[in-house]
């Protein structure tokens, strides 16, 4: 099997698994976790923050971030198609008690003039809006990545208008190969960053989130209270930390990787792919022979490829340290010839 079904499926490499089982491990709900606090160390000052902590995941660290900068009945503004709204089971609602203010982005990205329409003015019935989330880069939006100007001039709207920003950095490292920007000055117009290892990086699980050292000591309670205070975890950080010097240089080959399918497959029996700043593919099928998401990912499925339905007739499909140049030329034939009319 191919799995291009997300760059979250890759396992722990032998090199990985063996550092991991070196680590010097403590109790880290008592902070005494010297590789969980060695990784905490290296991104806080990667990412230019005072702090930072180790979550359990992507999800837990956006919902750690929401509860942190917000208070019961705010509002957040955030696009439409963004993780946070679409795949976090509606936890805003349910751990935070915050309305999210969806807006439609372009290829999920978000300008300052769509922001500012929909600010709440200080108002008795109105909901005050606390927060604008963005993701960078943009899953549903394909891979999509912002250039620094448009974080810089969102960044100072937000501290104009006295509002928190957050960045859903899940991909974040992705988004500094591809647009060869610091990771710092990426994370600098935000007051807090949710960063994935368990994704491009490779490691089996595992986010982190940065911030002040102020906002990091409440997100710290908060974490304990979503129940995301781990023990022993530094066997998983150190993980992160083996990722961090090895695998985000190379984040450039599933760049590479994913131009090459997109190129290979696009038109191919009504294919539809869409440009691929990144490593994610996104296929257009409704003008395909294929009546249904599911019925074409039944037949790649036989055929031994594995992507996943996007809904509107879309597929995605995702490269990672997992797969070769030469599994991504098999995919690319493979899809042509199941899609062939
Ligand atoms: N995304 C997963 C699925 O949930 C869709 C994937 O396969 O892409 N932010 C972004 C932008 C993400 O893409 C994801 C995971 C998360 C947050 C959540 O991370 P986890 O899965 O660790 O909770």
């Amino acid at each position: 099997m191919i799995d291009l079904r997300s760059d979250t499926v890759t396992k722990p490499s032998k090199a990985m698994l063996e550092v991991m089982i070196k680590a010097e491990v403590g109790d880290d709900v008592f902070g005494e976790d010297p590789t969980i606090n060695l990784l905490e160390e290296k991104i806080a000052e990667l990412f230019g923050k005072e702090k930072a902590l180790f979550v359990p995941s992507g999800t837990m660290g956006n919902q750690i971030c929401l509860r942190t900068h917000t208070n019961l009945g705010d509002e957040v503004i955030l696009d439409y198609n963004a993780h946070i709204f679409q795949y976090e089971a509606g936890s805003p609602a349910s751990l935070s008690g915050i309305q999210l203010h969806t807006i439609v982005g372009e290829k999920g990205l978000l300008t300052v003039s769509q922001i500012r329409q929909v600010v709440r003015t200080d108002n008795e019935h109105f909901p005050k809006t606390k927060l604008v989330c963005l993701e960078n880069t943009h899953n549903r939006g394909g891979g999509t990545f912002y250039a620094l100007s448009q974080l810089e001039e969102i960044g100072n709207f937000c501290k104009q208008n006295n509002l928190k920003l957050h960045l859903d950095g899940a991909r974040l490292f992705n988004a500094a190969v591809a647009s060869q920007t610091k990771i710092e000055e990426l994370a600098k117009p935000f007051d807090s960053v949710s960063v994935c290892l368990s994704k491009g990086l490779g490691c089996p699980i595992g986010s982190v989130i940065v911030g002040t050292r102020d906002f990091i000591k409440m997100a710290r309670r908060v974490r304990k209270s979503f129940g995301g205070g781990m023990r022993q975890a530094g066997f998983l950080a150190a993980a992160g930390i083996f990722a961090l010097e090895n695998n985000v240089k190379r984040l450039e080959e599933d760049h590479v990787n994913a131009k090459f399918l997109a190129e290979k497959i696009n038109g191919t029996g009504g294919i539809r792919v869409a440009e691929v700043p990144t490593n994610i593919v996104i296929l257009e099928i409704s003008g395909t022979k294929f009546k249904s998401d599911e019925e074409a990912l039944e037949s790649l499925k036989k055929a031994g490829i594995l992507l996943v339905g996007f809904g509107e007739g879309k597929l995605r499909a995702v490269t990672h340290l997992d797969v070769s140049r030469e599994q991504i030329k098999t995919a690319s034939e493979t899809i042509c010839k199941i899609f062939k009319k």
